[in-house]
C-alpha cells in the first residue's frame, strides 16, 4: 500500500534533544563545543552516533579514514543508497550546530521513517565525514575530498597536526581506522543540511536557503624568515622584523580581497612567532592563508595579486616569505535537479526560502564533483559561526530537517 508521507514531519523535540545531548562531548564553559577531529571528544560522539544508528536499524561501515556510513535498508538493495549527513567535528571554539545539525538531522530522518513504518525504494546512507573542519589537520573536508578522489588515502593518512601526530596515528588512537576502502560505500547522490554560517537568511527573514553554489578555496601554509634581534639595541632601520612584515601582509590581504569583493574574501587565521619574547625583535613566523571566491576568475586574480604583494613586501623588508599551497578547490555548482528537489520540498512544506551561495566549504562541495549533490541551509543567529556564540532556533532546525526528510523521500522513493 503506497504510504502517503506528504504530511510527515520529523520529531522536533527529539532532534533538539540530540543536538543538546551531543553538545556535552567537548562542551566549553562559554556554551560552545571544542571537539577537534579524531580527539577523545570526537571518539565519544562517534561512539554515541554509531550506537544510535545501530539502534535505528542501520548497518554501520567505517572506512580507512574513519568516516561512518550507516545504511538503512531499502526495498531494492541493488540500488545505490541516497546519502545524507555532514560532520561531527568542530573548530577549537566551535558551536553546537556547525556540521552537527546535518548529521543528527540525517539520524532523525531515519528515526522518523522508522516511527512511520516507511520503507524507501533505495537504501539510505547517513554519514559522518571525518575532519570536515580542517583545523587540526589540513585540508578541510579531507575525508570527503579523498572519497571524491582529490587526494589518495595514503596522502591523507600522512597529514600531521601541530604536534606531529599523523591522521593515521590519531585514527588508531581512537579506534576508528576502519577496514573499508575509502569509496567502497557507493552513493547515488548526497544531500547535506547545514546552518548558513552567514547573515543573509536571517536578515531577509527566510527559513530555508536552497544552495546553488559554493565558493572556491585556496589554502597556503606560510613561513616568514626575518632576523631576531635585541628589542633595545637594534636600531629601527637595521631590523628585519618578521612580525612587522607579516602585519603588512595581513593588511594587504584584507585590502586586496575587499577591492575584489563582495565576491572575494581573504583570511590569515593563524600566525605563530617561532620564539616569542617581549624583548626580542621577531625573526621567524609561521602563518596560514585562506582565499575564497565563488567566481573562479576572481579567485585566481586574488591569488595572483596576494602572492605578488607578498613578494614585494618581502623584498622591501629584506625578509623571506615562503608559501606552500596545501589545498585548492574550484567553486562548486550543485546539481540542478537536486537543487530543484530541495526547492520543491521546501515549497510543499510552505517555508520561506531563497536561493543562495555557500560562503563556507562543505563535504557536499566535494561530493558534487562525483555525484549529484545539494545543500539545505537554515539561519544561524546574527550569521555567527566558528564561534562559541553560534546559535540557531529549534523551529529553523526542524524546518531544515523536514526539508531534508522530504527531499530524501523524493530521491529514494517510497516502497510502502
Ligand atoms: O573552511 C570551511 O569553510 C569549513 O568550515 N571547513
Ligand atoms: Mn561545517
Ligand atoms: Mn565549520
Amino acid at each position: 500500500m503506497a504510504h502517503s508521507a506528504s504530511n510527515l514531519q520529523i520529531n522536533s523535540d527529539r532532534l533538539w534533544g540530540t543536538i543538546h545531548e551531543t553538545a556535552q562531548f567537548g562542551a566549553t564553559p562559554k556554551g560552545g563545543v571544542r571537539r577537534l577531529t579524531l580527539g577523545p571528544e570526537d571518539q565519544k560522539v562517534r561512539d554515541w552516533f554509531r550506537a544510535a544508528c545501530e539502534a535505528a536499524g542501520c548497518t554501520v561501515h567505517v572506512d580507512t579514514l574513519g568516516t561512518l556510513y550507516a545504511i538503512r535498508p531499502g526495498r531494492d538493495m541493488t540500488m545505490d543508497p541516497v546519502g545524507l549527513g555532514s560532520h561531527l567535528d568542530t573548530q577549537p571554539t566551535g558551536g553546537k550546530f556547525d556540521g552537527i545539525l546535518g548529521t543528527l538531522s540525517a539520524l532523525e530522518v531515519v528515526r522518523t521513517l522508522n516511527d512511520a513504518g516507511i520503507t524507501t525504494d533505495a537504501p539510505l546512507c547517513i554519514i559522518d565525514w571525518t575532519n570536515e573542519e580542517g583545523s587540526r589537520f589540513a585540508p578541510a573536508m579531507m575525508a570527503s575530498a579523498a572519497y571524491a578522489g582529490d587526494f589518495t588515502t595514503e596522502d591523507i593518512l600522512s597529514r600531521r597536526d601541530a604536534d606531529g601526530i599523523s591522521v593515521g596515528e590519531a585514527l588508531d588512537a581512537i579506534g576508528y581506522r576502519g577496514k573499508e576502502a575509502v569509496g567502497a560505500v557507493k552513493l547515488q547522490n548526497f544531500v547535506e543540511l547545514h546552518i548558513e554560517q552567514g547573515p543573509i537568511l536571517e536578515a531577509e527573514g527566510k527559513t530555508i536557503g536552497v544552495v546553488e553554489h559554493g565558493q572556491g578555496v585556496i589554502w597556503y601554509d606560510g613561513v616568514v624568515t626575518g632576523f631576531a634581534g635585541h628589542a633595545g639595541a637594534t636600531p629601527m632601520p637595521l631590523r628585519r622584523d618578521g612580525l612587522a612584515a607579516l602585519s603588512e601582509v595581513v593588511l594587504a590581504v584584507e585590502a586586496l580581497a575587499t577591492a575584489l569583493g563582495p565576491n572575494a574574501v581573504g583570511t590569515i587565521g593563524e600566525a605563530v612567532i617561532s620564539h616569542p619574547s617581549r624583548n626580542v625583535v621577531p625573526g621567524d613566523l609561521a602563518f596560514t592563508l585562506d582565499l575564497r571566491s565563488a567566481d573562479a576568475g576572481v579567485l585566481d586574480r586574488l591569488d595572483e595579486a596576494v602572492r605578488e604583494k607578498i613578494a614585494a613586501i618581502a623584498t622591501r623588508r629584506n625578509v623571506a616569505v615562503e608559501l606552500t599551497q596545501v589545498w585548492r578547490k574550484l567553486p562548486t555548482h550543485f546539481n540542478g535537479k537536486l537543487v530543484d528537489a530541495v526547492e520543491t520540498a521546501t515549497r510543499a512544506l510552505g517555508y520561506s526560502h531563497r536561493r543562495i551561495t555557500s560562503g563556507a566549504g562543505h563535504d557536499a562541495c566535494n561530493l558534487a564533483n562525483v555525484m549529484p549533490a545539494a545543500m539545505i541551509f537554515v539561519p544561524c543567529k546574527d550569521g555567527v559561526s566558528h564561534n562559541e556564540l553560534e546559535d540557531a532556533t529549534q523551529a529553523d532546525c526542524t524546518a531544515g530537517a523536514n526539508v531534508l526528510l522530504h527531499t530524501v523521500l523524493s530521491l529514494a522513493g517510497i516502497a510502502d
